[in-house]
């Protein structure tokens, strides 16, 4: 298993220097936001090349969501999708990271009544997801399909919602992300939702109870990382969290190494 990290309002802002950053802090990994790496996908190849710290996914970086209520969003969403897929396999990414919506609609807060019903929730979505399937087949990638918590999304929150669209929809290609965060929110217990869907988590994100960094919380990395090993997992670790303190830079860089502890 490897560490990486989503982008940070405190990392250098040019790109190489970025990337420069990330390996001497120890970082093992990039996950990049789709619509950057499409507007600067030179230097970004420059920046991977010069530094051997990988893009390992994109997350974000399209308008439109795979189970948008938008018929003409949801499609707009695809084809940008699509373009980000190409460009991370000129980079030698493994995939990018969807929800099945963010933001878009939530159960748990008034109105409380969705627009759309649950057959047409599933439609959308399956339909994204069987496109996208192909596509993901086409460029050598994977979709990385990534449940939320209720007050994020009302269609996929749990491990076994996504297992159930893969499975139904017979997705070759698509697998699930896994983000401690949500989980911590949604599943009874994350070691034991880990196990059961071993077969299928392909990437994972970090941040800790609260969604504060790594090691400023409650959560059980150790446990949880023990457990992946057993099951097998050998992908990226990759943080996306929130940072609080006087320092953030030195929060951060004290999150990697608790996690780091966390992997031994
Ligand atoms: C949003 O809360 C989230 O976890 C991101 O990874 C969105 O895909
Ligand atoms: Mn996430």
């Amino acid at each position: 298993m490897k560490i990486g990290t989503q982008n940070q309002a405190f990392f250098p802002e040019d790109i190489k220097e970025k990337f420069r950053y990330l390996k001497e802090v120890g970082f093992e990994g990039f996950e990049i936001d789709g619509k950057f790496l499409v507007d600067h996908l030179d230097e970004v190849k420059e920046a991977i090349a010069e530094t051997g710290i990988p893009v390992t996914t994109a997350c974000g970086g399209y308008s439109g969501w795979i189970g948008d209520f938008i018929e003409e969003r949801r499609l707009k969403g695809l084809e940008e999708i699509k373009q980000i897929l190409e460009a991370l396999q000129e980079v030698g990414g493994k995939g990018i990271v969807v929800p099945a919506a963010w933001g878009m609609f939530t159960f748990r807060l008034p109105p409380m009544a969705s627009p759309r019903s649950q057959a047409g929730d599933q439609k959308a979505v399956s339909e994204s997801l069987s496109y996208l399937d192909g596509i993901a087949e086409e460029t050598g990638t994977t979709i990385f399909l990534e449940p939320l918590n209720r007050y994020q999304d009302h269609m996929i929150n749990t491990l076994a919602d996504a297992r159930r669209y893969i499975e139904e929809n017979s997705l070759k290609n698509v697998k699930i992300i896994a983000d401690f965060y949500h989980m911590n929110i949604e599943e009874d217990d994350i070691s034991e939702a880990l196990h059961q869907n071993r077969d299928l988590v392909g990437h994972i994100h970090l941040a800790d109870n609260h969604r504060y960094q790594p090691g400023s919380g409650s959560l059980d990395f150790k446990k949880h990382f023990n457990q992946l090993r057993e099951d097998g997992y050998n992908g990226y670790l990759t943080i996306e969290c929130r940072v609080r303190g006087n320092d953030p830079g030195a929060e951060y860089i004290k999150a990697l190494h608790h996690l780091q502890e966390s992997l031994i």
